[in-house]
């Protein structure tokens, strides 16, 4: 069956241009229906006036006149035929683009995500480009956009699909002996031949997984938590960092309830600063809800700042993930600052104090658990099949003398895992997952 010829818009609301993206064998059609002049030629932009098709309710009426684009099959983005109007980016030429292309016979809206699916069934990319893609879109640091870029660009992909032919390759020769066995021609095994190269793929997957989470990570930022007595400068250090009043500030202690995330950038890295109430036993219903998020929160962040105004109420050791600050610096008698152990930081946000120290220090935090640059694992749809791969190699190269026929069964299993990452096997289970996370118009 032909697949229906799948329109949306490209891109958001703003700017002075927009774009309406089509897929599928009618695209070229569709053009010719709507654009007045001659028929388009592949790579070539063209403006040309478009008109409302005038059967089916349309008028035949003026709609915009656009720049269209028109790529071939198979040499396009979802390897189908395609078309993009560039139009006047106003809601109302957009909405009568729209109205006039669902009006032609054998188009439709697109899903979310379907562009890319369908550039996945036509083998125009692997699951993993599809998801760096997808990251891509989201992604709101450098750091982030470049993992997603690099993932996009398939090393992700050939690293998994590089596994998945050692492991191919190895149960090749073991089906081989298996075969040969059988005839009694093989007395000395092949698996003495394959195994080393197993145990060397074992411990890349190994150290591939254990990277502490780094590529997740980077996808979602790093959370700082800003905790500390009630009073004490929290809000006021957040407003100072992320260069707004995102919180209130007063005199009165209490001030701050619900938790307040701010999202910076730093040296390129995704970090969440999160404001949270001051902690004390209070009384009051509404501040004792604050207080409790306050500390699940806190719990949950990558890292915490333990915010003291009082150098006197310093604690004397905080865990490895919590930095101590002596706040109101500015506030504070001389001779307490001078003794301030190392690890305590003196911030002021009247006089700014060690807000670059500070900031130094999140921005070094944020390298050492995001360390972009390297070919990360990035989901745990990946985790979770790269760990099934990695047990099923364990149980390959278990030194229990067992049968080849099962050592081939886990070696399948463990090619099928990685398989899965990359969309080789069968995956039609997790794609509408995949690419129900995309945005219509990807
Ligand atoms: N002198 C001085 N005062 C500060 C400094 N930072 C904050 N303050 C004052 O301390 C008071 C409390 O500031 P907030 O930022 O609201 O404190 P908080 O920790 O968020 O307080 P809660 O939300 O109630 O827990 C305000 O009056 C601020 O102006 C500072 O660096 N120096
Ligand atoms: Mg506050």
């Amino acid at each position: 069956m032909r697949p229906d010829t799948i329109f949306a818009p490209a891109t958001g609301v703003g700017g002075v241009v927009g774009i309406v993206r089509l897929s599928g064998p009618r695209a070229l059609v569709a053009a010719a229906l709507l654009a007045d002049g001659p028929p388009l030629q592949p790579r070539r932009a063209s403006l040309r006036r478009l008109r409302a098709p005038s059967y089916g309710g349309g008028d035949g009426g003026h709609l915009d006149d656009a720049l269209l684009l028109y790529f071939a099959a198979p040499a396009s983005e979802t390897g189908e035929d395609m078309l993009e109007i560039q139009h006047h980016a106003s809601p109302a030429v957009q909405a009568g683009l729209l109205e006039a292309l669902a009006s032609l016979p054998g188009l439709r809206p697109a899903e979310p995500g379907e562009f890319t699916r369908r550039a996945f069934m036509n083998g125009r990319l692997d699951l993993t480009a599809a998801e760096g893609l997808a990251d891509l879109i989201a992604a709101s640091s450098l750091a982030q956009a470049r993992q997603a870029l690099r993932q996009m660009d398939g090393a992700l992909g050939r690293l998994y699909a590089g596994w998945r032919e050692r492991l191919l390759g190895a149960l090749a020769r073991v089906e081989a002996e298996i075969d040969f066995a059988a005839e009694d021609a093989v007395p000395d095994g092949l698996w003495s031949v394959v195994r080393p190269d197993l145990q060397a793929l074992r411990r890349e997957i190994s150290s591939h997984l254990a990277d502490g989470g780094k590529g997740e990570r980077l996808r979602t930022g790093i959370q700082v938590a800003v905790t500390g007595a009630p009073n004490v400068g929290k809000s006021s250090l957040v407003n100072r960092l992320a260069g707004r009043e995102v919180a209130i500030v007063t005199p009165l202690p209490g001030t701050t309830r619900d938790v307040i995330e701010v999202a910076l950038d730093l040296d390129g890295l995704p970090v969440t600063l999160l404001d949270t109430a001051g902690l004390r036993e209070g009384t009051d219903p509404v501040e004792r809800i604050g207080v409790e998020r306050a500390k699940a929160r806190a719990e949950a962040a990558d890292l915490r700042l333990l915010l003291v105004d009082d150098p006197a109420g310093l604690p004397s050791s905080v865990d490895g993930d919590t930095l101590l600050v002596l706040s109101k610096a500015d506030a504070q008698p001389p001779d307490a600052l001078a003794v301030l152990p190392p690890t305590v930081l003196a911030l002021s946000t009247l006089t700014d104090r060690g807000t670059d120290r500070l900031l130094r220090h999140l921005a070094g935090r944020a390298r050492r658990l995001l360390a972009p640059g390297e070919v990360a694992l990035t989901r745990p749809r990946h985790r979770a099949a790269l760990t099934e791969a990695q047990a099923a190699l364990d149980g390959a190269l278990s030194p229990v003398a067992c049968e080849l026929a099962l050592k081939a069964e886990d070696l399948r299993a463990a090619a099928t895992a990685i398989g899965r990452i990359t969309g080789a096997v069968g995956v039609e289970d997790v794609l509408d997952r995949i690419f129900a996370d995309f945005c219509i118009g990807k």
